[in-house]
């Protein structure tokens, strides 16, 4: 049955193999004329045709940065305005008596008030612009607000809240070194038969644990041995740990777990992942596929920062601390064309990645990614073609080093339309009412995306908006299982008893069992700030002896008035939908127009409530809360989180029980993953992915997307194989 009607892709198919592209990236050599030709499009288009299909290089920076002005009170701090908040704050310390030298461990927009935002129409002046920044001088954190119009520079108290701001990356770079100081750690290494000068010792935090080591910031550093293999994190030098003095890189500690019977170090064989480590044994599929946009995107980005695409608009911003920023998202009516707001602001707050192996040179790794390490911080440049589609626009970040000195992240986000072949709707009438038709509708969407790398781990985080309105917000993870080293090269050395918090992978790896949870803020702003939320709680409902039928289900909704009835525990067995309505503005047949959050896979921790991880990252006792907005209250591990005791969390806020029902809310989803490795994840693991769907709910008056036209095959480009491979 091949009706035209079936045919419609935007995208067309056969450039090169994905796993030749692969090749491409690795390798700096040119391509083969060969492969240079492999295909040609017959439509007139250079997109096509050009060679630049296979840049392996990110493309050159859209512009010069340093030129740039904001042009929405949302826009992040321009290159020439951190370059003032620079001075300002220079001349704010040699006044303190906080003495000159401090570290920049934050320097960001400070967003004027939501209303101010709200108000602004382009055109207008901009609010003033601010900066938030946070600092550390002799050994205190400051948080400072810098007025750029008049240069006040205003310190804010957080003498309340423990824990140190996120470590910078010059912290980590003056760090690493430190062990190869300390003579018993060379020592130790050389009994293990390994040179020191092969070694490379990763900065972990070290989480809290209630000890006294108050006011000091502290690493625990873990080294690798980095012969023989790009993966180091497959040759852990397991049971040495160097506890190290961040500010003054004194080794305070070397904890050597096995002086005396040191546990091998894994060999690594097998263990690169790169392209150049196979020798030549690859594996291709014998055609290429790929997605051709031949007439360019249908979505703009309008001053650096405004994306605009079929019926959404929406403001996105790269954010050392969050990765993205996707503010003020509004979406067209169907009916009215009226842009209406859906979210005022949505960003992944905190990670939280606890191993699950209580010894001692494993039990403080609690990361919390955002908030110690800054998950935009940590991305890097996307690799287009292979992380992103070749149709996609990258964004570059400018971020501030320790010096408070701006640098340009390039290609930090991908934007890009992406077809997958799907249905956004479709239906066939058949034989039986004679009355044969066939409807069916493509389903494209607008996906923005970066990448974190967290050392050893990639996460991956899309924001997708599609034309009915939904928004996916999907986490993916890649890279390399941190792995403990084992003198076990078989299970059946293994004493039945004996737990290895992990699984055997190859010869002397185990893979350590670990979650990974990432808290999502969700400033929703249905139709206007004041909301409510709503548990559409599914029961069972009994007939008693009315119908045939002894029971059916049935929703019985109830507005969450305070906090506390908004911290959800997801079950299968009783379950809800969660929706944020409008209580005052209702559709034409009178249900509150709303948008409801819509879980999938997800795990809840397995953490006693009271151990300190758990604590400092009590967002995942939750899958779900509601807070009442807050600007102060943003993460939800805490401001500082770096050695935090969890005083500062969203477990504490939203235990004082505010009133949430018809106000300005705030909704926090926890994505997790639990992961007990599997052979298959070594030397690196295959992606794995989860996410949550924001979805219309009585939002529209019927299907948004009823109008969209199907693809007919003459609007396609085409495009043939001129010489075969
Ligand atoms: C430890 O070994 C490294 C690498 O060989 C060397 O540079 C360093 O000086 C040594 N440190 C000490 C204290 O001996
Ligand atoms: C609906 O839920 C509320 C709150 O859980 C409960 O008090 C009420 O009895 C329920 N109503 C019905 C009809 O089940
Ligand atoms: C806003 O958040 C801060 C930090 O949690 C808190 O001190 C303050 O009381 C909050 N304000 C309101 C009105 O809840
Ligand atoms: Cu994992």
């Amino acid at each position: 049955m091949e009706a035209k009607h079936f045919r419609r892709c935007i995208i067309f198919i056969l450039t090169v193999l994905l796993v030749t592209l692969f090749t491409i990236y690795n390798f700096p050599t040119p391509l083969p004329d060969k492969l240079d030709h492999l295909v040609q499009c017959a439509g007139n288009s250079a997109w096509c045709t050009s060679k630049n299909r296979f840049l392996r290089r990110p493309p050159p920076l859209s512009h010069d940065h340093t030129k740039d002005v904001p042009h929405h009170p949302l826009d992040p701090l321009t290159i020439r305005e951190m370059n003032k908040v620079q001075k300002l704050i220079k001349s704010f310390f040699s006044k303190s008596g906080a003495g000159y030298a401090y570290s920049v461990h934050s320097l960001v927009l400070e967003e004027p008030d939501k209303q101010v935002v709200l108000n602004w129409n382009k055109g207008s002046p901009l609010p003033p612009r601010k900066a938030s920044v946070i600092a550390r001088a002799s050994g205190k954190n400051y948080l400072l607000t810098v007025d750029l119009d008049s240069g006040a520079v205003a310190e804010h108290d957080t003498s309340h809240i423990s824990g140190f701001p996120l470590v910078t990356m010059e912290d980590m770079q003056k760090v690493v070194y430190a062990p190869l100081s300390s003579a018993d750690f060379n020592r130790s290494i050389l009994k293990r038969g390994v040179d020191p000068s092969d070694v490379a010792c990763l900065p972990f935090s070290p989480g809290w644990f209630g000890k006294a080591e108050e006011g000091r910031r502290l690493v625990k550093l873990e080294c690798f041995y980095m012969k023989d293999t790009a993966n180091f994190y497959m040759r852990p030098i397991e049971g040495i740990i160097v506890v190290t003095d961040l500010d003054t890189t004194e080794v305070i500690e070397l904890i050597d777990r096995s002086k005396h019977t040191p546990i091998p170090i894994p060999d690594g064989k097998g263990s690169d992942y790169r392209l150049s480590a196979q020798n030549g044994d690859v594996f291709r599929l014998p055609n290429p596929v790929s997605m051709e946009q031949p007439n360019g995107p249908n979505f703009v980005i309008q001053d650096e920062h405004l994306v605009k695409w079929a019926n959404w608009e929406f403001h996105l911003k790269p954010d050392p601390r969050a990765g993205v920023i996707i503010s003020r998202a509004r979406v067209r009516d169907s009916e009215t064309g009226a842009m209406r707001n859906v979210m005022y602001q949505g960003f992944s707050s905190e990670l939280f990645v606890p191993y699950m192996d209580p010894e001692e040179a494993w039990y403080f790794k609690t990361y919390m990614d955002a908030g110690e390490y800054g998950f935009g911080l940590q991305a890097l440049p996307l690799d287009p073609l292979n992380d992103c589609p070749r149709n996609a626009k990258y964004m570059d970040a400018v971020f501030a080093a320790a010096n408070g000195t701006p640098y340009v992240k390039s290609n930090m986000i991908c934007i890009f339309e992406r077809y997958a072949g799907d249905a956004a709707w479709r239906h066939t009438e058949g034989p039986l009412t004679g009355n044969m038709f066939l409807e069916a509708r493509p389903k494209i969407s607008l996906v923005a995306r970066m990448v974190a790398t967290l050392a050893n781990y990639d996460y991956i985080v899309d924001w997708e908006f599609h034309a009915d309105g939904l928004i996916h917000v999907k986490v993916t993870l890649t890279g390399m299982v941190i792995v403990k080293g084992t003198s076990y090269i078989n299970m059946n050395q293994v004493n039945e008893n004996e737990d290895l918090y992990g699984t055997l992978l190859a010869d002397n790896i185990i893979g350590v069992i670990h979650d990974h949870y990432i808290n999502f803020y969700l400033d929703m702003d249905i139709d206007g700030e004041d909301n409510s939320f709503v548990n559409v709680h599914l029961q069972r409902a009994y007939t008693h002896g009315k119908s045939p039928r002894k029971s059916y289900m049935k929703v019985n909704k109830t507005v969450a008035k305070t906090e506390k009835e908004a911290q959800i525990k997801l079950k299968l067995y009783d379950p809800s939908e969660f929706h944020v309505v409008n209580p005052s503005k209702r559709t034409k047949v009178g249900n509150p127009v709303g948008y409801k959050v819509v879980p999938s896979g997800n795990a809840a921790s397995l953490l006693d409530p009271e151990d300190s991880p758990q604590k400092r990252s009590s967002f995942t006792n939750n899958q779900i809360w509601v807070t009442p907005y807050n600007r102060s209250e943003l993460w939800s591990g805490g401001l500082f989180a770096y050695q935090s005791h969890g005083e500062d969390t969203l477990q504490v806020w939203s235990d004082r029980d505010r009133a949430i029902e018809n106000r300005d809310i705030v909704v926090w989803y926890t994505l997790g993953f639990h992961h007990v490795p599997c052979q298959e994840d070594y030397p690196i693991m295959p992606t794995v992915s989860s996410g949550f769907d924001l979805k219309p709910v009585n939002f529209f008056e019927r299907n948004p997307v009823l109008k969209i036209a199907p693809y007919q095959e003459s609007e396609l480009p085409v495009c043939k194989a001129t010489v075969s491979a």
